[in-house]
């Protein structure tokens, strides 16, 4: 029998159900608690509403999730499993493919994102964080997330990738339906789905070689179609990664990390007395708020991980949400601590699928975390933040802050 898109199966042997909705709204927008439930049930969890093993602790989710041998992602890495049923739209090239022709797209990712690419971004960057910094200043009171991190995300990322006509709206719904659509067929996907006549056919436009400026990413992409490597039918569907993946993650984290300084006060001093923190306190912001809480990965083989039998066509949800504050691994998990220096959280993935776009997050993250240090007395709330639930990401939806001037 299926359910939500894959086989049901099995309750493997020793493993607790947990009857659990892990798409419940109350629990996406605050899950600290399910987060520790998660862990404490052991390596594995049941759930029986969507017939899925679930994990949470470091270890083991770090192992499921960087075997791609074992645990595919060409079978989706949302509930629905791709061999039995197809995705709602063509899938990815790069993240729902595994080896041998994963290498060939990563690879030619890779290069069009490269650290020497994006430093080349940097004062481009910086710039347009000192400008944005300076008109909230200007504000004092703002709304960080659509003011600071929307703003500034869909600023600077598609002139990066080199699009001529850039609409925010539908850049931002399109992720939210990419995102979504990895869950259940519950309110939050069916909301997000809802946008998709006006947006997706304007995001497959925007993907075309002809609508790119020469300078951006997305022509880098095209340049391996040049030279044969890729076809280009597939650099349209990598420029389209770009645009799935490359703007709510952002956003996410940019608004997260002012949450995170609003909240820690002593934190966001540290980083004022030395903003070359800036990128530690963006690392402890991913690992502390976790902006991709979980994807799926799918048993290819029957097998076994830390002793429990997984049977083939098993859908596990891997938490990172939850591994990312298992006090196993991190000393004061539920600290927010910017000189904690994490190289080693699961937010950006392990092993082959790791974010391909860590560079260019950094280098915004870093560009706006560096500005705020220079020109930002002080970070205070200036209401109640407001948490907006999403299948895959944990993300604010609003949150009021004042900025003091230096
Ligand atoms: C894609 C993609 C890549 C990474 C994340 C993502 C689900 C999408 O290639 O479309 O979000």
């Amino acid at each position: 029998m299926m359910l939500e898109g894959h086989q049901q199966i099995d309750v493997p042997t020793g493993v607790p159900i947990w009857d659990v909705d892990p798409y419940d709204p109350a629990l996406l927008t605050d899950p600290s608690r399910y987060y520790a439930e998660l862990r404490s049930n052991g390596s594995f969890s049941f759930i029986p509403k969507y017939s899925i093993l679930a994990c949470g602790r470091y270890e083991v989710t770090k192992e499921v999730f960087s075997d791609w041998e074992r645990f595919v992602s060409s079978r989706g890495v949302g509930l629905q499993d791709f061999s039995l049923e197809e995705p709602w739209r063509p899938s990815s090239i790069v993240l729902e493919v595994d080896p041998p022709f994963h290498t060939k797209t990563r690879a030619v990712i890779e290069r069009a994102l490269s650290l020497r690419s994006v430093s080349n971004l940097r004062d481009k960057f910086l710039e347009a964080a000192e400008n944005l910094i300076d008109v909230l200043l200007e504000k004092r009171t703002f709304e960080a997330i659509e003011d600071l991190a929307e703003t500034y995300s869909t600023t600077v990322f598609p002139d990066a990738v080199g699009l001529r006509d850039s609409n925010r709206r539908r850049l931002v719904d399109y992720g939210e339906m990419v995102f979504n659509a990895l869950g259940p067929d519950n309110e939050i996907r069916r909301a997000a789905m809802a946008k998709a006549p006006d947006v997706v056919p304007w995001i497959t436009e925007q993907c075309r070689r002809d609508q790119l400026d020469p300078e951006g990413f997305g022509a880098a992409i095209y340049s391996a179609a040049d030279t044969g490597e890729i076809t280009e039918e597939e650099a349209g569907l990598l420029v389209r990664s770009l645009l799935s993946a490359g703007i709510d993650t952002t956003v996410t984290a940019l608004g997260s990390a002012i949450w995170c300084l609003a909240n820690n006060p002593e934190q966001f001093q540290i980083l004022k007395s030395d903003p070359s923190l800036a990128r530690w306190a963006f690392e402890e912001t991913l690992r502390y708020t976790s902006p991709v809480h979980s994807f799926c990965r799918t048993a290819n083989i029957d097998t076994v991980v830390a002793g429990v039998k997984i049977a083939e066509g098993t859908k596990i949800l891997c938490v990172l949400g939850a591994a990312n504050l298992d006090e196993e691994h991190w000393r004061e998990a539920d600290k927010f601590d910017i000189e904690r220096r994490p190289s080693d959280h699961l937010a950006l993935g392990v092993g082959i699928h790791g974010c391909v776009g860590q560079n260019v997050a950094r280098a915004e993250a870093n560009a706006v975390l560096t500005a705020i240090a220079n020109k930002v007395e002080s970070i205070n709330l200036a209401g109640e933040p407001v948490w907006r639930p999403n299948n895959s990401v944990h993300t604010l939806d609003t949150l009021p802050v004042t900025f003091q001037a230096k």
